[in-house]
C-alpha cells in the first residue's frame, strides 16, 4: 500500500477537521445500519484525536464499544474516470467502514493504514457519506490484548500495559485519485561501497499490461544522480552523501509508470536515505561505524488529544530531542503516525519501531494494572489465533515503514512474558517471520525487569537484547547502591551472551516541582541520582550500546496507587517542561556544550 501523495498523476483530499460522532453503547447501530443514512443524536468530534478526553464526560473517557463517526466528502468533478481510493492512517483498535451505506472495508489493529477502492460508490461532483465504526474493545485475540470483566458495578476493560487505552481516528483520513493503471508498492534496500551507494529498488503495479516503469534518483538539490528501466533494479551513485544519525540527507526516487506512447500513467516520489545497519559482535554498526543509541522510550501522548497526530508537537518534541541531545527514540508501544518517521527521516533521527504488543503478561501485569488470575499463553487465552493477529501486525508495520532510513531495528514486542515455554513456543516463529519480511534489520523485543539475565528463554531470538530495568525504582527501591551493584551484575550477564545490549527503558517517576536535598523517591533530584547510577553502569560494560530513557515526557495511564495523575517518569512533563532531568542527561548527552 502506498502513503497518499499529490503528484503529476495523483490527488488528494484531506477528510480531517470535524465529524459527526456517536456513542453506541447498546451495540445497534450496526444492525439498525446506522451506515445507510446521516448518523442521529450525534456530537461534532475532531479527525484526528482521541475521542476519551474530548467531552467532559467520565464515561466518554471509560467508553469501550462502537463508536461511529461519519462526515461527507464532495468528490472533486475532474476524477471523472479515476480510480477513488478512501485511506485511513489508522483507527484504534479496529474500523469498518461504508460509503455511501455499502461497506468498503474492515481492519482490526489500531496503528497502520488501511484503504479501499471506492470508485463504484460514489458519484463525481456529489457528496459521497463516509461511515466508520471504531471499535476499541480489547480481547484475547487483538494486538494488544485485554478483557472485559463483569464487576458489581458493570463492566470494566482491563488491559495489562500502563498507557491510557485512547482511541478513535487518530490520524488522517484521505480520499485520493489514481488513474487506472497505477502502482501500487515500492521497496527500496541501500548498500554502501566506500563512496559508492547503491539502491536497489522493487515496484508493484496494477492494470498494468503493456506499460513500462521508469524511476529517476534525485540529489536533495533535484540534480538526477540515476535512473533506471523496469519493475526492479539497482542504481548506484557515485560520491553519495550518506543518510546518517545527524543528518537527515534524502535522495528522491521518482517511479513512473509509462505506456507505449510514453504517457505518464503514474507517478510516485519515494524518499531514500542510503545507509546500512548491522549488528556486528557487540556492537550495533550504522554505515559501518558503531552507533550509541541516546534518547527515549516516547508516547503519542498529549494533553485533550490524547493520541491523535499533532503537527506542532511533533516538531517541538524533535526540537526537544536535539535540544537534550537524543539522537534516536523508541515507539514504543506501538507504532507512531507516518508523519513522525518522515520526520524522523528529515532529521537523522534513528528509531527502534515498535508494533503494538503490549501487555502480553497479565501474570506480572495483574498486580499493578488489575485483571489477574489469566494464564497468559492458553488455548483460552494468548493463543495462536493471537499470534496470527500479532504476525499481521508486523506484516503490517514492515510494509508500513521498510522504506524509512531512520528505522533501523524492528522492536516485535514490548514486556511480554519471556521466561517460560509457552513465550518460546509463540515468539519464535514471530521472530522468523520478521526476518523473512526484512532480512536488512536487526529484530528484538523488549525484554521485562523480572526475566533476568539466565531466566528469559526469548532473547535467545533477538539480534540485539533489549532491556528495561529499573534498578532503583521498581527493584532496590531507594537504594542506589545497592541498585548500582545488582544492575552491573545482571548487565554483566548478558554481556557475555555477546550481543548489543540497547537498555530500552530506565527511570524514575518525578513529580515535577518536588525536591529533596536528600534525594527521596519522587523527587526530581532522586530522577536525576537514579539515571547517573545507571549511566554509571552503562559507561562499564562495552556491550551497552544504547539508553533509552523511560520517559520522555509524563504521559496518561489508567489511575492507579503508583501512578500520580500518570506516569510521570517523563524528564518533560506532559505540557513538555523540563524536569532537573532533562538539564541533567543534556549535559551528559550534548558533547557540544
Ligand atoms: C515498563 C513499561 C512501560 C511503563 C514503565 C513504568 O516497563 O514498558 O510501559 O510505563 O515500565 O513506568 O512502569
Amino acid at each position: 500500500m502506498l502513503r497518499p501523495q499529490d503528484t503529476t498523476t495523483r490527488e488528494r483530499k484531506p477528510l480531517t477537521g470535524l465529524w459527526r460522532f456517536r456513542l453506541d453503547g447498546a451495540g445497534e447501530g450496526r444492525s439498525a445500519e446506522w451506515f445507510k443514512r446521516p448518523l442521529a443524536d450525534t456530537h461534532e468530534m475532531a479527525v484526528p484525536a482521541s475521542f476519551n478526553d474530548i467531552a467532559a464526560d467520565p464515561a466518554v473517557r471509560e467508553y469501550f464499544g462502537d463508536v461511529w463517526y461519519q462526515t461527507t466528502v464532495r468528490v472533486p468533478r475532474g476524477w471523472d474516470g479515476r480510480r477513488i481510493v478512501l485511506h485511513f492512517e489508522s483507527a484504534t483498535h479496529r474500523a469498518t467502514a461504508w460509503v455511501n451505506g455499502t461497506q468498503v472495508v474492515a481492519h482490526e489493529g489500531g496503528y497502520t493504514p488501511f484503504e479501499a477502492e471506492v470508485t463504484d460508490h460514489v458519484q463525481v461532483g456529489e457528496e459521497a457519506l463516509v461511515t466508520v465504526v471504531v471499535n476499541n474493545t480489547l480481547n484475547w485475540q487483538s494486538i494488544p490484548p485485554g478483557v472485559i470483566e463483569d464487576t458489581p458495578h458493570g463492566k470494566r476493560q482491563v488491559y495489562w500495559y500502563d498507557f491510557f487505552s485512547y482511541a478513535g481516528i487518530h490520524r488522517p483520513v484521505w480520499l485520493y485519485a489514481t488513474g487506472r493503471a497505477h502502482l501500487t508498492d515500492v521497496t527500496v534496500v541501500t548498500g554502501l561501497e566506500g563512496a559508492t551507494g547503491s539502491v536497489r529498488y522493487t515496484v508493484e503495479a496494477e492494470n498494468a499490461g503493456g506499460t513500462q516503469v521508469e524511476v529517476v534518483l534525485r540529489d536533495a538539490d533535484g540534480v538526477e544522480v540515476a535512473s533506471g528501466t523496469g519493475p526492479s533494479g539497482t542504481l548506484t551513485v557515485e560520491n553519495v552523501h550518506r543518510w546518517a544519525p545527524g543528518d537527515g540527507y534524502l535522495y528522491d526516487l521518482e517511479i513512473q509508470l509509462v505506456d507505449e506512447n510514453g504517457t505518464i500513467l503514474d507517478s510516485y516520489h519515494q524518499s531514500v536515505g542510503v545507509r546500512t545497519v548491522a549488528v556486528d559482535g557487540t556492537r550495533f554498526l550504522i554505515n559501518g561505524e558503531p552507533f550509541y543509541f541516546t534518547g527515549f522510550g516516547k508516547h503519542e501522548d498529549i494533553a485533550v488529544i490524547g493520541k491523535g497526530h499533532n503537527d506542532a508537537y511533533l516538531l517541538h518534541d524533535f526540537e526537544l530531542l536535539e535540544w537534550i541531545g537524543a539522537n534516536s527514540f523508541r515507539t514504543s508501544h506501538y507504532p507512531y503516525a507516518e508523519a513522525v518517521l518522515d520526520y524522523a527521516d528529515r532529521r537523522g533521527i534513528v528509531v527502534i519501531d515498535e508494533t503494538a504488543a503490549a501487555g502480553l503478561n497479565p501474570p506480572f501485569f495483574g498486580g499493578f494494572f488489575g485483571g489477574q488470575g489469566y494464564t497468559t499463553f492458553s488455548p483460552e487465552t494468548i493463543n495462536d489465533q493471537t499470534r496470527e493477529v500479532h504476525a499481521q501486525a508486523i506484516r503490517e508495520l514492515v510494509a508500513r515503514d521498510k522504506n524509512h532510513p531512520s528505522v533501523v531495528l524492528w522492536s516485535i514486542a514490548n514486556e511480554p512474558e519471556s521466561d517460560t515455554e509457552g513465550a518460546e513456543r509463540y515468539f519464535k516463529p514471530l521472530f522468523d517471520l520478521t526476518r523473512q519480511l526484512d532480512p536488512t534489520r536487526p529484530v528484538g523485543f523488549a525484554n521485562l525487569l523480572v526475566a533476568t539475565y539466565g531466566k528469559c528463554r526469548v532473547s535467545q531470538f533477538g539480534d540485539v537484547v533489549m532491556l528495561n530495568r529499573y534498578y532503583g525504582w521498581y527493584v532496590n527501591t531507594g537504594d542506589l547502591d545497592a541498585a548500582e551493584q545488582a544492575w552491573e551484575e545482571e548487565l554483566r550477564g548478558w554481556a557475555s551472551e555477546g550481543k548489543p545490549i540497547i537498555i530500552t527503558e530506565y527511570g524514575a517517576d518525578a513529580y515535577p516541582g518536588l525536591h529533596s536535598l536528600i534525594p527521596q523517591l519522587w523527587s526530581e533530584e532522586y530522577q536525576v541520582a537514579l539515571l547517573e547510577m545507571n549511566h554509571r553502569v552503562f559507561d562499564r560494560v562495552d556491550a551497552a550500546v544504547g539508553e533509552h530513557v523511560w520517559n520522555f515526557a509524563d504521559f496518561a495511564t489508567t489511575s492507579g496507587i503508583t501512578r500520580v495523575a500518570g506516569n510521570k517518569k517523563g524528564v518533560f512533563t506532559r505540557d513538555r517542561q523540563p524536569k532537573a532531568a532533562a538539564h541533567a542527561l543534556r549535559r551528559r548527552w550534548r558533547k557540544d556544550l
